[in-house]
């Protein structure tokens, strides 16, 4: 889970972990929690990564074995996104992430002048830099809970779908090399017996 700072990532995660609201500290590395779906899906660790500019650099060492990238905005504050625009598409343009499902939190929807989803969805070009993944905008306030478990069950469901995806190869494989043994210890009889 990537955005910049005070989009609400760590308010977020401890609201979805614990029911309420905690106050926050600007956060320096990072908070990792997991969280129960209640037989709806996979459990899902979520990794808070720090989003001040220091910490930018970091978040590319966070990218091996992500299944979703939750992206957080504060849907508040205008001015600010051009920064998580250019933030996420350089995100986006990492190899390690290439296909993998992005959910864009518009969060802070309780404050008065806040983008709708399909507004940030524009401002964030998302049609454009997201042409070979599943994504989408779900709205939530995370200091009030508004669609957080809303927002994570869909989370759960589109990383069943990359499990089922990244386990695909592994029985595939083995029945190959089954047949390719087979294959063989029939070719070895026949000219025995031939
Ligand atoms: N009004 C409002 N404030 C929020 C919301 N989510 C977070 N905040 C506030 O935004 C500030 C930054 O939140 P924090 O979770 O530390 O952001 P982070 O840097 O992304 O981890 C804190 O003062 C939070 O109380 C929200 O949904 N609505
Ligand atoms: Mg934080």
């Amino acid at each position: 889970m990537l955005g910049l700072d005070g989009s609400g990532k760590t308010t977020l995660l401890y609201n979805l972990k614990y029911s309420e609201h905690v106050v926050t500290v600007p956060t320096v590395g990072f908070n990792v929690e997991m969280l129960e779906t209640k037989g709806q899906g996979p459990e899902l660790t979520v990794w808070d990564v720090g989003g001040q500019c220091g910490m930018r650099p970091q978040w590319r060492h966070h990218y091996a074995d992500t299944g979703v990238l939750v992206f957080v905005v504060d849907s508040g504050d205008v001015r600010r996104l051009d920064e998580a625009r250019e933030e996420l598409h350089q995100v986006l343009r990492c190899p390690n992430l290439r296909s993998i499902a992005l959910i864009v939190l518009a969060n802070k929807q309780d404050l008065p002048g806040a983008l709708s989803p399909a507004q940030l969805g524009l401002r964030l070009d998302l049609r454009r830099v997201c042409v070979d993944r599943v994504w989408f905008v779900h709205p939530c306030s995370a200091t009030s809970g508004m669609g957080l478990e809303e927002g994570f069950r869909r989370v759960a469901y589109l990383l069943k779908t990359w499990l089922k995806q990244t386990s695909k190869g592994f029985p595939e494989t083995v029945i190959r090399l089954k047949l390719r043994y087979f294959a063989f210890v029939t070719m070895r009889q026949f000219l025995r017996f031939g």
